[in-house]
């Protein structure tokens, strides 16, 4: 809860936003509507308020200032893309000088040259639309994954390439989901999602699956015992409003399937690709973002900000607006630098852990389904 003089402030019965920390100490759930007020609030603490207060009240004692991060590595096996997502930098046609495809000893082999591979927790498996790698090249990638790096947990595939290797192979998604999870597939990523609203989507990604596709597929996942995580890319030309429907289609979900980890607004970039910079989202809607996932997504346990899609400097704040994890190590990234994030590509253990600390919280490195590895009390660097 927040301490004594933070709440004495949002309490005031003068203070617009009052009735909704009073919603958030007594469980109730927060409307749209709601939503839309404490969205539209120009007091940005006080919504920071909100946020902090539901992010402790639903965070058991024992935990309350944990953040937490993964030793993880991305791996893109190809950038060949059928799709045409207007805000995508990634993508390149087959014939293209850039196009590259990745056989499975390559991979195996670019995961062999890193050297802190012994500690890692997750691969983070993330690609193209190319028909010449089907359903075949991702069993036979995770088994290897999986024959020479046993420990490492697969988080692979959005929904959007699990609807398209299906329609390659003329079977249903549960059979392809069933397929990767006996190759080794532990959870599925979150990306994919963009913003659910259709106005939008017939603007920039006309050829993506719909919302409701994207949210099925999460669904079976959820009953076959794998979880996953889900995101907002924002800064598409939504509406706020587009948004917090975005979160509440989320929070429909999770009351229906419960699999949802962690759920990650992002904020596009506009280097290479087909959106409007004007579009850009400032640092204190970045924040808002934040803040109302925290607020609205009861069911969720934790808020993400990926430091790279965000900045670290933003990422750091966030922990102040209801997030409790900034991913991780990462090692290598092409989606948001292709298109013109300022972030590094990786960041160490060891800044992971100063950019928590120095946050006033402490650092606890999980593996994907937030199982603890290791909380870094003072000793530990
Ligand atoms: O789905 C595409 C987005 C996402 C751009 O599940 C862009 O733990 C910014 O989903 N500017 C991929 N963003 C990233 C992602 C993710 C990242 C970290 C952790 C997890 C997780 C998931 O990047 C895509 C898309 O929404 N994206 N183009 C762009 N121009």
């Amino acid at each position: 809860m927040a301490p004594a003089l933070v709440e004495e402030y949002i309490t005031r019965s003068s203070h617009p936003l009052s009735a909704f920390y009073h919603k958030i100490v007594a469980g109730e759930r927060i409307t749209r509507e709601d939503a839309v007020t404490i969205y539209e609030s120009d007091d940005l603490l006080a919504i920071g308020i909100l946020a902090d207060t539901a992010r402790v009240l639903r965070t058991p004692p024992e935990v309350r200032d944990y953040v937490y991060w993964v030793h993880n590595f991305h791996i893109n096996p190809t950038n060949i893309c059928e799709a045409h997502c207007k805000f995508c930098s990634f993508k390149k046609g087959p014939g293209s000088p850039f196009a590259y495809v990745m056989s499975v000893d390559d991979v195996i082999k670019q995961v062999n040259d890193y050297p802190m591979k012994d500690q890692l927790s997750e691969f983070h498996i993330v690609s193209g639309l190319y028909k010449e790698q089907g359903l075949a090249y991702y069993r036979d990638l995770f088994k290897a994954l999986k024959q020479h790096f046993p420990k490492v947990h697969i988080k692979g595939l959005t929904a959007v390439e699990l609807d398209y290797l299906s329609k390659l192979e003329g079977i249903p998604v549960e059979e392809t989901l069933a397929v990767l999870k006996e190759a080794g597939l532990g959870s599925l990523p979150g990306g994919g999602a963009e913003v659910f609203a259709e106005r939008v989507r017939e603007l920039v990604c006309v050829d993506k699956i719909p919302a409701s596709e994207w949210l099925r597929i999460h669904g079976l996942a959820h009953q076959m015992g794998m979880q996953s995580n889900a995101t907002l890319l924002a800064g598409l030309g939504e509406t706020p409003e587009e948004r917090i429907d975005h979160i509440l289609a989320i929070r429909e979900q999770q009351d229906k399937t419960g699999g949802f980890m962690t759920f990650i607004p992002l904020n596009c970039y506009y280097d290479n690709n087909a959106i409007d910079a004007k579009n850009a989202l400032t640092g204190v809607e970045n924040l808002k973002n934040f803040a109302i996932s925290r607020i609205l997504l009861d069911n969720v346990p934790h808020i993400k900000s990926f430091w790279i899609h965000i900045g670290e400097k933003i990422s750091q704040v966030s922990l102040s607006f209801g997030v409790d994890d900034i991913d991780g190590t990462v090692v290598q990234e092409k989606i948001a630098h292709a298109a013109g994030t300022e972030a590094s590509e990786a960041m160490t253990q060891a800044e992971l852990v100063n950019m928590i600390r120095k946050a006033g919280k402490i650092p606890v490195e999980r593996d994907t389904v937030y199982n603890i590895i290791r909380v870094y009390d003072e000793q530990l660097v």
